[in-house]
Formats: structure tokens, sequence, C-alpha cells
């Protein structure tokens, strides 16, 4: 049910939206807390009593105004569009050309991604079904010793088939949450997946083209067609050091859960390059090249799936000279047995909560939640990942003393001791890599 909350008090959450330094410094006053009048018009506007108010941050706006509230109708925000397509879920519509769909974090719930809920994300058109999928070529060029071109049936007889348990992250997962906007889809959390995928060792099949030494970098392609529909020009063609071409988790896959790869996720193969920014699982994959030298496809170089090497001032222009590749993705945990936004019961005193955390090539040591603001944490049970490069499923439970407003807060750690950041980090123009600590609105009687 959405949270409603009267119209006398509309005037803080206006503020908060227009101009959110005005809104805090109306809310907080001067002593930086959250008392008398103040308190009350918070309480107001977001609809009920605040019981963990002392130690609500000023400077951070409320979760329930800050975050659109995915497909949930949240008070205030204008319902986004729901993708119509057969098959799939309520995903969140990010665009309609190119296509690309959001996965709501709650519908994130099952250990192994559907294809009802996984996210979609195009550059260009999705390409017709092939005629015959088994006759599917695949090419593997430059720096190898004997070019290949190989069938799928060819692919799938000549080496190892392997299935695997495999995440899938937009680089800009996430991005959303910068400040200053940053350019591309508004993502949330829900650009993820993981699911089964069955397919051959990308490294068995280099192999067996020869790699030169001067093989350093890959470069992808597929047969999605260019949205300007310039035959010459590629809607997306990312390239990746060999080390990660080499991984015995990059692959290429032609089953998704058992069956052969929904078309708008690449059928009838493509690249799985798990815990790396998503663009590199080249969809409709129709050929690789090695060269020495870095690729320089649609989507590389500038500030394309790159990040500062120094920091640079949020919203400021750069033509990304000196930033990097985004490879690894950071740590991020997502909260996937309640939806922002929820109303619970009056008298619902603890709340079991479920997610999944993830964080790229490394795995997740923890997953903390806090109820108050960040005062006091509590530790979630982590499983094991599935299988190396799977998301790690989490669950745990929260106490409430009372009734009223809840922001449940979550946060991952990795297995290097990085944790989510209170603020997206490092800004860049195009937003990737933002995996700050995430927030969920719920409101309890
Ligand atoms: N051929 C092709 N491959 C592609 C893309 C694309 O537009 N064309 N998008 C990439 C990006 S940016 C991501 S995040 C993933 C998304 O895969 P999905 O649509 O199956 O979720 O595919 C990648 N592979
Ligand atoms: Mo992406």
């Amino acid at each position: 049910m959405p949270l409603r909350h009267g119209k006398a008090e509309r005037s803080i959450q206006e503020l908060y939206r227009d101009d959110p330094e005005r809104g805090d410094a109306l809310a907080f006053g001067r002593r930086g807390a959250l008392k008398g009048a103040a308190l009350a018009a918070m309480g107001a506007t977001l609809g009920a009593a605040i019981p963990f108010a002392r130690s609500m941050p000023e400077g951070t706006l409320p979760a329930l105004f800050a975050r659109p509230a995915a497909a949930q109708g949240a008070s205030g925000s204008a319902a986004p569009q729901t993708l119509q397509m057969p098959g799939k879920g309520p995903l969140i519509l990010q665009g309609e050309r190119p296509l690309n769909a959001e996965t709501p974090e709650h519908l994130l719930d099952e250990p192994v991604t559907s294809y009802a809920n996984f996210f979609i994300r195009n550059n260009g058109g999705v390409p017709d079904a092939a005629a015959d999928p088994r006759a599917w070529k695949i090419r593997v060029d430059g720096e190898v010793n004997t070019p290949l071109e190989l069938t799928l049936g060819e692919l799938e007889s000549r080496f190892p088939v392997v299935t695997r348990q495999l995440q899938m992250e937009c680089g800009g997962n996430g991005r959303a949450f910068f400040q200053p906007q940053a350019r591309g889809n508004q993502w949330g959390n829900g650009a993820i997946s993981c699911a089964e995928w069955t397919g051959v060792r990308l490294r068995d099949v280099l192999q067996a083209a020869g790699l030169k030494d001067s093989a350093r970098f890959t470069g992808h392609f597929g047969a999605d067609p260019h949205l300007s529909g310039d035959p010459n020009r590629a809607a997306i063609s990312r390239g990746m050091r060999i080390q990660k071409a080499l991984d015995e988790d990059t692959l290429i896959v032609f089953r998704m859960n058992g069956q052969p790869i929904p078309q708008v996720h690449g059928a009838p193969a493509r690249l799985l390059v798990p815990g790396w920014p998503g663009s590199l699982s080249q969809k409709w994959f129709t050929r690789i090249t090695l060269s020495a030298e870095p690729h320089r496809g649609q989507g590389m170089g500038g500030t394309s799936y790159r990040v500062p090497t120094t920091p640079i001032v949020p919203g400021s222009n750069n033509n990304g000279a000196s930033f990097h590749d985004l490879e690894s993705m950071p740590v991020r945990a997502i909260l996937s047995s309640i939806a922002h936004g929820t109303r619970l019961p009056a008298g619902t005193r603890s709340l079991d909560l479920r997610g999944a955390a993830w964080a790229g090539d490394l795995t997740v040591r923890a997953v903390d939640v806090s109820v108050d603001y960040g005062a006091t944490w509590v530790a979630m049970n982590v499983a094991a990942p599935a299988n190396r490069h799977a998301w790690q499923r989490w669950t745990g439970r929260v106490a409430l003393p009372s009734d009223g407003y809840f922001e449940i807060w979550y946060r991952g750690t990795d297995s290097e001791g990085r944790m989510q950041p209170h603020a997206p980090p490092n800004w860049n123009p195009q937003g990737y890599g933002g995996n700050p600590i995430s927030r969920a609105a719920i409101l309890v009687g």
C-alpha cells in the first residue's frame, strides 16, 4: 500500500526535492538535530512518527524522498512505467528505444534469476531470431595462430560444456544515486542478475586458435543493429584484458537456466563475463578479435565504462583521458524480501530480511543492516556462493521498537574489507561504480 502524507506538509517534501539543502536546513535547523516543530512536520510528511529521529542524519534526504519507489508507488513520485513483454515480470521500463528495463529489487528474491525477472540492457536494436541456431557462426581472429570460424554446433561438440551460476551486472548499476545526476539510464540497484548459464570456456576456444604473445586484449562484436540503421556502426563493441578472457568463468554461453537463451538476452550465443561490467558480455555474439592494444570499439575510451584515476569535481566536464576502465565491479547488497515503500501492520516488531550480495571478482564477507540510521548494525547470515562468481544470498532478522517510519540500511563488505560507502564514490560523467549503502523506507502502522 502506498505511503500517504497530508497536504499541509507537502512543503518540506517539495523543498527537499527542489532544493535539498534548503529543505535540510529547514528541517534540521541550525543545531543539526530534528526536533520540535520540524520533527513534527517531518513526521507528518513521512506519514508516521520517527522513532530513531535522534540519529537521523542531517544532509541526507529521507529515503522515502530520495529514492524513487520503483513500482510501489510510494508517495510523491510518479509511478514508473512498467515493461509489457510476454514472459517478463513487471520490470521498470527505463527506455523503449533502445529497450531497457530494470528489475525492482524485491523481484530479485529468487536464488537463480528467472527470465521473467532478468533485467534488459540494449544499446541498439534486438536482431531477429536466427533461423538455424546451431549454424550460428562465431569468428576468432587477430593475434592468433589459426583464425577460427566455428558454428555453435561445433563449439558444443568440440569443447567441454560447463554450467555455472554467474552474476552479470551493468556497469551503470546504481547510477541513479549519483549527485549531480550522471548521464545514462537511471538504474537503481536492479541492473543485476544471477542466472544459471551453460556454455564453453572462452579460454578453451582461444587456446584452440593459439594465442600469440602479442594477444593482450580482446574486442567483441555482436549482430545487433545500431539504432541509426547504419550497418557500419556497432551498437556496442567492448573488450577486456586477456587475463579476464582466460578466467575459467568467462564463457561463451548458449543456454540460460537450461533453456536456449531468450532472444532479448542474446540468442543464440553470448559472452558471459561475470563480475565485470555487463557491457563485456556481448549478446548475439559473432566475433572476438585479439590485439596488442586495447580494443577501440563503441563503448571504449573517453568516459565510457571508465572511472577517474584521480577524483574529479562532481558535475564537471571531463574527456576521460586520464580515466581507466572499470573492471571488477564494487561490492553491493540488495534487499529482496521487502520492497522500498512498504507499509506493514501496526505492531510489527521484527523483520525477517533476505537478499543477495556480490563483489565483482571477489566474494562478500559480510552484510550488515541498520534500522536506526547507522547508529547500530546487525550482522546478517551470508551464504557461500553456489560457485565462484555467483552472488551470495543473505538472511537475517532485525527488531523494531515501535510503530513508525523506519529506514532499512543494508551494506555489503567484500572479502578485502571494503564496504559500501555512504555516498556513491568517485563521481564520473556516466555514473559507473555507484554503490552507496542502500536505504529502503518502510512504515509500520
Ligand atoms: N550485442 C550487444 N551486447 C550487449 C549489449 C548490447 O547492447 N548489444 N549490452 C550490454 C550491456 S551494457 C549489458 S549490461 C548486458 C545486459 O544483458 P541483458 O540485456 O541480457 O541483461 O549486455 C551487454 N551486451
Ligand atoms: Mo550495461
